[in-house]
This record gives structure tokens, C-alpha cells and sequence, in this order.
């Protein structure tokens, strides 16, 4: 998509982290009209795009030093790197936790102002799929990696307040290019959406910390998103189009908890220790 009428000119270098993923193959693309250069970072390596403004740096999120050097030069950050299921805690721990810290310290250290978090609905996927909430619920993170999250959305508020930097984190719901099954027809963010919401994350002035629920325009939502009225996000896309595919398949139990809660199956991942 073009910018908004209200969007300032591109950013000179914006940072990518978790580039080779799902929603970093995504980003490479959508984010071009929004940067002249497009650092693109991830664990493992990727060729630039051709003809295209990208620099490509791999970096371990778990490697204080190595982020450090990732951050620099930048303009602002989009953190979507890390861990994206639930895993055991000592694989959350480096990417996710050390990963989120050591994002923020760089930036503080080579002055970035704004940070876009991939945070996600996990961060409160204890609540039921009746319950309605918006970005000021008590968090209730369903897993490790939830709670990663959730450590990542307070760190996020810390750096505002003691330095200033802003973030938007993003509670993405299910952002794929179609909803899978009957409680993705709540949480579905399209990736069309998803542009449109970043776009809306790094052109805002003033957002300080801001929670905002990444969802298409669905129908049947459990969240609430006046708190990030803001933004001037207007999703685009719905998941009702997909409908009639979903509601063909079998209809799970009614206290499966896919049905149940709003973080479905994570809430039953694990344990993974040892001794269980
Ligand atoms: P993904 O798993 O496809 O991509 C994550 C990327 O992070 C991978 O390319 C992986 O190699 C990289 N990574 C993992 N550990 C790393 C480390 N230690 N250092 C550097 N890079 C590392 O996940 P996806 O779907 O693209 O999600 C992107 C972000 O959005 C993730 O942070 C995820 O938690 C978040 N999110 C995604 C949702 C979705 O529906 N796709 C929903 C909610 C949140
Ligand atoms: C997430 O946070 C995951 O990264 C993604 O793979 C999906 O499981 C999504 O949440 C979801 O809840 O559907």
C-alpha cells in the first residue's frame, strides 16, 4: 500500500528483525515504500531482494553485542524476531526475553525513538472467547511464550517512561494468509491489515506505549481497540469471506480449548520438563 495523506516522507534505514519468517517475508515487501534502505535481520541468512534497497545482517537476538551493532545507523525498529510458539522456557529465554532487552538498550544507546513490538494475543489468552477486553485488561499470558510477550509490552512501557522511546506493540492475533479454523475467525489479520497497521505505528506522532490488537475487520471479536483509536488503523479485510470453508469442518468439543479461551491450544502446551 502508499502512505497514508498524513504520512511523512520514508524513513532513511529501518530495521526488520525475524526477516526470514512468515511475517518477515511479508515485511520485506510491504515496508518498501517506507524506507530507503531496509535492514533486514535474522538468525539464519538471507539474499537481498534484487534491486531493492535491503541490507541483509544475520544476528542472534541472545547476543547483547551483536544486536548492538544490528541497531546502529538505524531509524527506528521492527521487532517481529524470536520464538513465535510456545517452546520450553530456556529457548524463550535468549531469543525472546534477552532478545527484547538487549533491542531496547541498543536503541536507547544509538538513540532510536520508535520502536513497532510484535507482541501477540497470547499475552491474554487466558481470557475467554466471551469475554470482551480492550489494551487495558490484566494481562493473562497463556504460555512461556506469552509471558514473553507480555515481558516484552512491559519492557516496552519502561523505555518509555525512563527514556523516552516509543513503541506500538502490536497484540497480533493470527495473521495468515487465511484463518485455519473457527477461533481464527475472530483473531485473522491480514496481511494487507497488518501493512496498513505498521504504516499507522511508525507515522503516529505521540504514541508512547500504545497496545493496540492486531485483528482484521471481523465479526464475533473479543477485542476492543478504542484505547488505539490513535493510530487511525481502519482495517480493510474480513474474515467472514472465508466463512463457509471454515464452518465445513467438524465442529471440536465444546470445552476444547480452542473453542474456550481466546489463546486456544497454547493454553495446553507443556510442560516440558524433565520430571513431569
Ligand atoms: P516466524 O517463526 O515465522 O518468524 C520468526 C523469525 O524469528 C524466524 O525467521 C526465526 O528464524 C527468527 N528467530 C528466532 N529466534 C531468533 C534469534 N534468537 N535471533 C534472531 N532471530 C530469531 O514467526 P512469524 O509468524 O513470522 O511471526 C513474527 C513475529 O510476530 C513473532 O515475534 C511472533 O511472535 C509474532 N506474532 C505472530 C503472529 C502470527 O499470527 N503470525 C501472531 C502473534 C505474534
Ligand atoms: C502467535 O502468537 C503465533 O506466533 C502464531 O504462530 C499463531 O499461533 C498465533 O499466535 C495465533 O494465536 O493464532
Amino acid at each position: 500500500m502508499t502512505p497514508t495523506s498524513n504520512a511523512q516522507a520514508p524513513f532513511n534505514r529501518l530495521l526488520l528483525t525475524g526477516a526470514a519468517g512468515g511475517l518477515g517475508k511479508v515485511l520485506r515487501e510491504g515496508l518498501r515504500p517506507y524506507a530507503n534502505i531496509l535492514r533486514v535481520s535474522d538468525i539464519v541468512n538471507m539474499a537481498p531482494a534484487t534491486g531493492t534497497h535491503e541490507e541483509v545482517q544475520v544476528c542472534d537476538l541472545a547476543d547483547k553485542a551483536a544486536v548492538h551493532q544490528l541497531v546502529e545507523g538505524v531509524d527506528a525498529i521492527l521487532h517481529f524476531g524470536g520464538v513465535s510458539v510456545e517452546r520450553p522456557f530456556e529457548e524463550i529465554l535468549g531469543a525472546n526475553i534477552c532478545g527484547v532487552f538487549h533491542i531496547y538498550e541498543a536503541a536507547r544507546r544509538h538513540g532510536v525513538k520508535r520502536v513497532i513490538f510484535a507482541s501477540s494475543n497470547h499475552v491474554i489468552g487466558f481470557y475467554k472467547q466471551n469475554e470482551s477486553i480492550d489494551g487495558n485488561a490484566a494481562r493473562r499470558p497463556d504460555s512461556y511464550y506469552g509471558l514473553s510477550k507480555s515481558y516484552g509490552e512491559d519492557m516496552a512501557s519502561f523505555y518509555f517512561d525512563r527514556y523516552g522511546i516509543e513503541t506500538v506493540s502490536i497484540r497480533i492475533g493470527s495473521s495468515f494468509p487465511e484463518p485455519h479454523n473457527r477461533r481464527m475467525m475472530s483473531t485473522w489479520l491480514s496481511f494487507r491489515d497488518l501493512v496498513q497497521l505498521i504504516e499507522r505505528a511508525l507515522y503516529t506522532p505521540n504514541v508512547g506505549h500504545t497496545v493496540v490488537y492486531g485483528m482484521s475487520d471481523n465479526q464475533n471479536v473479543w477485542w476492543d481497540n478504542h484505547l488505539a483509536t490513535h493510530l487511525g488503523f481502519q482495517p480493510q479485510d474480513s474474515s467472514v469471506v472465508f466463512s463457509a470453508k471454515i464452518e465445513a469442518q467438524p465442529m471440536p468439543a465444546a470445552d476444547d480449548p480452542a473453542m474456550v479461551y481466546q489463546g486456544g491450544a497454547f493454553v495446553e502446551a507443556g510442560p516440558f520438563g524433565d520430571d513431569d
